[in-house]
């Protein structure tokens, strides 16, 4: 009798990967996050970083949020991290990698603001639904793709992959272009505009920064692998930063007397404008 029992690469579906060019120049990076909604940066952290921020994250403890700071001993679950800046120094340097800000700044405004930075590390899990972190504004398909036409990037998010990616641990996927859909992808949509969902099989140490528009998921983890990755969310300045608890959060004096000015101002310390 022919048995029926799968072996573990035939339970991974298999995606395209995504090819992964790092551009040279600062134009150039700024055309690929205009036409395919992210770009990429290879080898941004030594190997000795990225063990630094693995075993940092290990080492602080989650304050209480149910359901979502552990990793159970079955090996499921999510430890995550808020508001990572304030809890080691290690941190502050993520918040302006050399080439990773200058694509920020240039997208989002020379005064863009961290909104928030989460340490990721994920067990065992399901594949995502595809989804947009947040689309700000929705339009028919004909008149978003149109070339007259043109929404900014107003959030962005700059992934830290901690651990070398391949398709059973999860690598986070992106239907490239698609944040010039007019619509939210429904949950299993993995195409747009002849475009297909993409896997970003990339090395520890790289980064994307992709606009909070593109259709994008992280997969599942198949693994016993803790996944680790550092996610830090960028947004203009108009757009609030919001850092839990939302009306008694506190910088910790410590770590802020550390920051450098740049630093600081992505923190919030902003020049006065309308509004304040
Ligand atoms: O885990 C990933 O790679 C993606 C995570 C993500 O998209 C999200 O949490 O919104
Ligand atoms: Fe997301």
């Amino acid at each position: 009798m022919q048995s029926t029992q799968q072996t573990p690469t035939a339970e991974v579906p298999s995606k395209p990967a995504a090819e992964l060019i790092d551009y040279e120049t600062r134009e150039e990076r700024a055309q690929a996050l205009e036409r395919d909604g992210f770009a990429f940066f290879r080898a941004v952290l030594s190997p000795e970083q990225v063990q630094e921020l693995r075993e940092c994250s290990d080492r602080i403890k989650t304050v209480a949020t149910p359901r979502w700071d552990f990793i159970d001993p079955d090996g499921s679950g999510i430890k995550t991290i808020q508001n990572a800046f304030n809890r080691d120094p290690l941190y502050l340097d993520f918040l302006d990698k050399p080439g990773v800000i200058e694509l920020v700044e240039d997208a989002l405004g020379e005064d863009c603001h961290l909104i928030q930075m989460t340490q990721w590390n994920t067990g065992k899990r399901e594949e995502q639904k595809m989804h947009t972190d947040w689309k700000p504004i929705l339009l028919p398909d004909d008149v978003a793709i149109d070339p007259r036409v043109k929404i900014p990037a107003l959030i962005m998010t700059a992934h830290f992959y901690l651990d070398d990616m391949y398709e059973a641990l999860g690598p986070t996927r992106v239907v490239p272009g698609s944040h010039r859909a007019g619509i939210r992808p429904e949950r299993d949509q993995d195409k747009w505009n002849n475009a297909e969902e993409q896997s970003i099989l990339c090395k520890a140490g790289d980064v994307i920064v992709f606009r909070s528009d593109v259709w994008h998921r992280g997969g599942a983890n198949r693994t016993d692998q803790v996944r680790y990755l550092l996610q830090v969310h960028y947004a203009n300045r108009w757009i609030a930063q919001r850092f839990p608890p939302f009306l008694s959060f506190q910088f910790d004096p410590e770590i802020l007397s550390k920051a450098t000015p740049r630093q600081r101002r992505l923190l919030g310390e902003h020049r006065p404008g309308p509004f304040a």
